[in-house]
């Protein structure tokens, strides 16, 4: 399919798509990045698309994985660096609107109900901002025989880049839906998914998921003619 910066080849069978963190914490009130000083109805414009690309992918048979970023109830394993960073109005594990803020379990720490998995789809919980960093996602990835993932969700420059410069290091093909990630601030969506293409696709390849859609619309009707 075409791609900045050229085109993006991938087989079904061997390509994942990955959905970044579509949490409440992140895409509603009253959640952690609300406390962090955001305006999470920035992040909504990505739902739509979303939306339509799951379905798709779905359909066509992609392995469908989620993530979702946040920490056991007893903290554990979020680094006082984490926890103490910067002047939230509530902090990893105190009590929100929507539950204990970014805690394994709590409402607000669940993936939106239009993005919600389905039974048999991967859910990957991570305490970090990248998707390899102390999760079994590698291992899963390599059992079912996948080297290439296409990459949305939540924010552009922080999970979304990290995950795809840890998959990128891993050797992993990557392609970023530009308009199925979103970003607190317009400009860093512009220069993240900038960031990922230049130099020849440093990271990985960025496309609008209306390419995907008709390449997969295409494979999904070959399946069913076979
Ligand atoms: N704050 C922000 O932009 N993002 C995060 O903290 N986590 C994710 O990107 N998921």
């Amino acid at each position: 399919m075409s791609a900045d910066p050229g085109p993006f080849t991938f087989d079904p069978a061997s390509t994942a798509l990955v959905i970044i963190d579509m949490q409440r914490d992140f895409c509603e009130p009253g959640g952690f990045g609300e406390t962090l000083g955001n305006d999470v109805s920035l992040l909504r414009a990505v739902i739509p698309p979303l939306q339509s690309v799951l379905a798709a992918a779905r359909a066509a048979g992609l392995m469908v994985i989620h993530t979702r970023e946040g920490h056991r109830p007893d903290l554990s394993d979020c680094p006082p660096a984490k926890l103490n960073r910067g002047e939230p109005t509530l902090r990893i594990g105190e009590p929100g609107p929507k539950g204990r803020i970014l805690i394994r379990g709590e409402y607000g720490h669940d993936i939106i109900d239009e993005l919600a998995p389905l039974p048999g789809e991967v859910v990957i919980d991570k305490p970090g901002k990248g998707s390899f960093h102390g999760t079994d996602l590698g291992e899963r990835l390599t059992a079912a025989g996948i080297t290439s993932l296409i990459v949305a969700g939540v924010t552009t420059e922080v999970c979304v880049h990290t995950t795809v410069r840890e998959a990128n290091d891993r050797g992993y093909e990557c392609l970023v839906l530009s308009d199925c990630v979103g970003s607190y601030f317009p400009e860093f969506q512009r220069v993240g998914l900038a960031m990922i293409a230049a130099q020849g696709g440093i990271f990985g390849w960025v496309a609008p998921s209306s390419v995907l859609l008709d390449e997969l619309a295409t494979h999904t009707l070959e399946g069913t003619r076979s």
